[in-house]
């Protein structure tokens, strides 16, 4: 996939954890594309680089008013929850957490973003100039909304951190990691047996690790033959920025023979790795 201009959304989270009236803490990351950028951690006034990369094409002068802006708002963000906590008669343990990123396009355009979910469930968004609640947000939420409303510093500030510092941020950062982003690196691939699924049943066990980007297809095949019985479990995260995924076959235990395991991967250009699996481990 050469040549086609492709988009990477920056995307920052927020966790806030509210245990009880007195005990909270506030956690923030960002990623562009799988990479993570940025932690930003609760007892830590700085956000902290995790790519040589990740000042794009900020100032230091940029990163001091970032951190700044930054600190002062988890400290009021979270006094205005525990006050929305009160006003709204909303019950301790409560999770908080804030969605918020960009896309630039091609020319100058770019789109942004930033949701809220309470308890998991998304309730409000930042629309245009203003907070807004989701499609089926409570109705408790409408009063916390208007106050928010009220604080026209707050949405300014919003609407500027979204359509100006963070396009120019995520560009930057596109720029200066752009190699690494496009990086291609393949997967190993190895087969073992898994526990016995039943008395003369086995499970065979195909494990990719260590590719790069995230897209890759893993099948068991005879021959040519897909084997739609195939399990793929989910796509688990390496601490190297690279992936892992595991895919398992029930068998009858002589059946075992002729089975192999495919991979295919963007990094291995059209050469699939092929893994027989070997008929005299089978117990
Ligand atoms: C109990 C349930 C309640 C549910 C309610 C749902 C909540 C909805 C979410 C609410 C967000 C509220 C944010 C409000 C913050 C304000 O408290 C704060 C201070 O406001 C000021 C007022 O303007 O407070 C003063 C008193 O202290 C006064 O009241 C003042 O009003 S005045 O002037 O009338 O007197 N406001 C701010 O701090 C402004 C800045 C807001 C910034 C929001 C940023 C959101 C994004 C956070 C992402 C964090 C992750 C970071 C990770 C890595 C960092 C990498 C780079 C970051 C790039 C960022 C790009 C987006």
């Amino acid at each position: 996939q050469t040549g086609s201009p492709r988009n990477f959304p920056f995307r920052c989270l927020q966790i806030s954890s509210f245990a009880n009236t007195t005990w909270t803490r506030t956690d923030g990351l960002a990623w562009l594309w799988e990479l993570q950028t940025h932690a930003w951690r609760n007892g830590s006034d700085s956000i902290h680089f995790l790519k040589p990369w990740s000042r794009g094409n900020f100032s230091p002068q940029q990163w001091e008013d970032l951190q700044h802006i930054l600190g002062v708002y988890r400290s009021s963000f979270t006094r205005d929850i525990q006050e929305f906590a009160i006003m709204l008669s909303k019950v301790y343990p409560f999770e908080l957490q804030l969605s918020a990123g960009c896309e630039a396009y091609p020319g100058n355009a770019s789109e942004s973003f930033l949701h809220v979910a309470f308890q998991g469930t998304h309730v409000v968004s930042f629309q245009g100039t203003y907070w807004e609640p989701a499609p089926d947000a409570p109705l408790w939420l409408n009063r916390a909304i208007e106050e928010l409303n009220k604080d026209q510093g707050t949405r300014e500030m919003v609407q500027s951190l979204l359509s100006d510092t963070c396009p120019q941020l995520a560009s930057g950062l596109l720029e200066a990691g752009k190699s690494e982003l496009e990086q291609q690196v393949k997967p190993k691939a190895w087969l073992s047996q898994g526990p016995s699924p039943g008395s003369d049943r086995l499970q065979l066990e195909c494990h990719v690790s260590g590719f790069y980007p995230k897209p890759v297809w893993v099948m068991w095949m005879r021959g040519e033959q897909d084997q739609p019985e195939t399990q793929r479990g989910d796509v688990l995260p390496n601490a190297d920025d690279t992936w892992y995924l595991r895919v398992t076959l029930d068998v009858a235990a002589g059946e075992a023979a002729g089975l192999s395991c495919r991979v295919k991967h963007s990094s291995l250009g059209g050469q699939d790795i092929v893994l027989h699996w070997d008929g005299s481990r089978s117990s």
